[in-house]
């Protein structure tokens, strides 16, 4: 019984368990966002799966990969002032942008998640970047195709070829999300024009 309490306890040292991660968020997400943040939990357990990438590490970063997102921007922007986090030019102008950043300040200090990958996963999964890991590819990829996304005309070319080819899979999704943000006028962060860049530099290699 004893031990059984003090797995219950989250001393602030050691890291929140999944469970009461999922508690929290359910608190903190919209309904529509907590079912995307699902979706994207086990779609990225299941690339974890065909590409040989911890499952856990996909899973908690899945989980927290939006936690930051239904927090008003006015107060992003507060918080990345008080907690000094620097911003982009890029992130100043379009705030929805900050949600990543943010995301993986909050999974670090709130969630008290200590791996640097599933951190830095949470930290590139809206622009991506360049030499991204298997764990960023992964993040990257499952919160475009998981199972509740129904917007993005190749989904299902994109989402079998996941499965096969994580690189050429990456570089439809980054071109794909370059036309798609043209297409609306929006400003394009230099990252996300570079990430893609960077990949289509990499099939040519091939
Ligand atoms: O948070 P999600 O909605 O699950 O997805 P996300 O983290 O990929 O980011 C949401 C939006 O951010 C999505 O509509 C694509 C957009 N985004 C990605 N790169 C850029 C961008 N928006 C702007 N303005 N510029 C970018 O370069
Ligand atoms: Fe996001
Ligand atoms: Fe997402």
């Amino acid at each position: 019984l004893i031990l059984r309490c003090k797995e219950g306890v989250n001393t602030k040292m050691s890291e929140t368990s999944m469970d009461e991660i999922r508690k929290s968020l359910k608190k903190e997400l919209d309904k529509s966002r907590y079912e995307h943040t699902m979706g994207v939990m086990y779609t990225a357990a299941a690339l974890a799966m065909a590409h040989g990438v911890d499952q856990k590490k996909a899973m908690l970063a899945g989980l927290l990969h939006d936690c930051a997102k239904c927090i008003p921007n006015e107060e992003k922007m507060e918080l990345c002032k008080k907690y000094h986090i620097e911003l982009t030019q890029a992130e100043i102008d379009n705030p929805a942008l900050i949600h990543a950043k943010l995301g993986a300040f909050l999974a670090r200090k709130k969630y008290h998640v200590t791996d640097e990958e599933v951190l830095h996963a949470i930290l590139v999964h809206t622009t991506g970047e360049p030499g991204m890991n298997l764990l960023d590819k992964i993040i990257y990829i499952a919160d475009y195709i998981e199972p509740g996304r129904d917007k993005a005309k190749n989904l299902p070319v994109v989402r079998p070829l996941c499965f096969r080819d994580l690189d050429a899979a990456l570089l439809k999704i980054l071109s794909d999300t370059l036309d798609y943000l043209k297409s609306t006028g929006k400003e394009i962060d230099p990252l996300t024009e570079q990430t893609c860049q960077y990949y289509k530099a990499k099939a040519e290699e091939k």
